[in-house]
């Protein structure tokens, strides 16, 4: 199982992602993503659902019209992983497609 980050590490990590921060109260990340459409947000969800069920590891997210709130934590952990990392990192790509 995914150790939890902590320390140095998870700050290092965190400062490399680009507008998550972390969800006070809850050891997760949170990125709320914009896009010009209901269209593009699906697009982009439908890209990430791909991603997800292959690392198995899942968003809790919410869509509404072209706004998409994502947390991201690891649950059997109970906390942030190298897992979330990887996957808002996906989600940060996919963003820009
Ligand atoms: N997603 C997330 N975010 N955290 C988990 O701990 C997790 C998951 N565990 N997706 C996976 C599925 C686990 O429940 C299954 C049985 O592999």
């Amino acid at each position: 199982m995914a150790e939890k980050l902590s320390g140095e590490a998870r700050a290092r990590a965190l400062k490399d992602l680009s507008g998550w921060s972390e969800v006070p109260g809850r050891d997760a990340i949170a990125k709320s993503f914009r896009f010009k459409s209901f269209n593009e947000a699906w697009g982009f969800m439908s890209r990430v659902a791909l991603a997800a069920e292959k690392m198995d590891h899942h968003p809790e997210w919410s869509n509404v019209y072209n706004k998409v709130d994502v947390v991201l934590s690891t649950h059997d952990a109970g906390g942030l992983t190298e897992f979330d990392l990887k996957l808002a990192a996906k989600m940060d790509v996919f963003a820009k497609l």
